[in-house]
């Protein structure tokens, strides 16, 4: 269902950037679940280039029973500016719920100003894409943008609207990294090191699919997967795990 996005971003990038391949860590590039009703396949890819240290991204095929599409891109610690975030998933065909955002690092004035604003325009013509769902996992005003898509899409649009979205703000995106300026003080660039790794500790506290991962997968690789591949600078806090056994 999601697969023309994974080939999308992927024939974007390799256009744009000179890419390295990330290997994974072993055992999370692809792993296999017989346990739910259909077998479902989780496959990832990473790859760095100069401007974006790490372009994660991971597609769960589980037929008509789930079908996800993940992404983040992390652009180097010289560039302040958001990261892209992708989530894209489906159940049982019926439930549509499709995110795509510029996700900010940082809440001020400027920033906002500087980075958010230039997506308002788009974000206008997809305003049917843009719901206002209120959110349960996270907060709404903590790594996301007010221009996101937010959406539960009927599935007739997935390949219509939701596609055009999709490929409108990949392509802003990757305007915005080619317009970055680099930063050069080194306590400015700090700066940007931690607000990411933050980005990835919050984000491991709360991802909404660590219940999926352990109940396809097992929780140890869940663990695993979690910590060692989506959101590596995060360190495993003892009440989250504790919570989630
Ligand atoms: C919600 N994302 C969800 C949910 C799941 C995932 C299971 C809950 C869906 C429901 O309401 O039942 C799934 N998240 C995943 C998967 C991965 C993951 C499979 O990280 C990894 C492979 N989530 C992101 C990114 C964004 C994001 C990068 O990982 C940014 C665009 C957004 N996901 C996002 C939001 C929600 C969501 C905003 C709704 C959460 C809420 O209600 O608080």
């Amino acid at each position: 269902m999601y697969k023309p996005f994974q080939k999308h971003l992927e024939e974007e990038i390799h256009r744009l950037f000179d890419l390295q391949t990330v290997p994974l860590p072993d055992g999370l590039e692809r792993q296999v679940s017989e346990r739910g009703k259909n077998p479902a396949t989780i496959q990832s890819w990473s790859y760095s280039c100069p401007q974006l240290r790490k372009i994660r991204y991971t597609y769960i095929d589980g037929g008509t029973t789930i079908q996800v599409f993940n992404s983040v891109i992390y652009p180097s610690h010289q560039y302040d500016i958001p990261l892209l975030g992708i989530d894209l998933l489906s159940f049982n065909r019926r439930k549509n719920l499709v995110v795509v955002d510029f996700q900010p690092l940082f809440q001020d004035a400027d920033y906002q100003a500087k980075y958010i604003e230039p997506m308002q325009e788009m974000y206008k013509s997809f305003d049917d894409l843009a719901q206002n769902l209120g959110m349960k996992f996270y907060d709404a005003n903590r790594y996301f943008s007010k221009y996101l898509i937010f959406a539960k899409a009927d599935a007739d649009m997935v390949p219509t609207r939701v596609l055009e979205a999709f490929k409108t703000y990949v392509a802003k995106y990757f305007e915005m990294v080619g317009g970055a300026a680099p930063l050069t003080d080194p306590s400015d660039i700090q700066r940007i090191v931690q607000a990411q790794k933050d980005y990835d500790q919050y984000s491991a506290e709360r991802d909404p699919a660590h219940g999926l991962f352990s109940s396809y997968f097992g929780h140890e690789w869940a663990e695993r997967f979690l910590y060692e591949f989506l959101f590596e600078d995060a360190r495993p806090v003892e009440a989250a795990v504790g919570r989630r056994r």
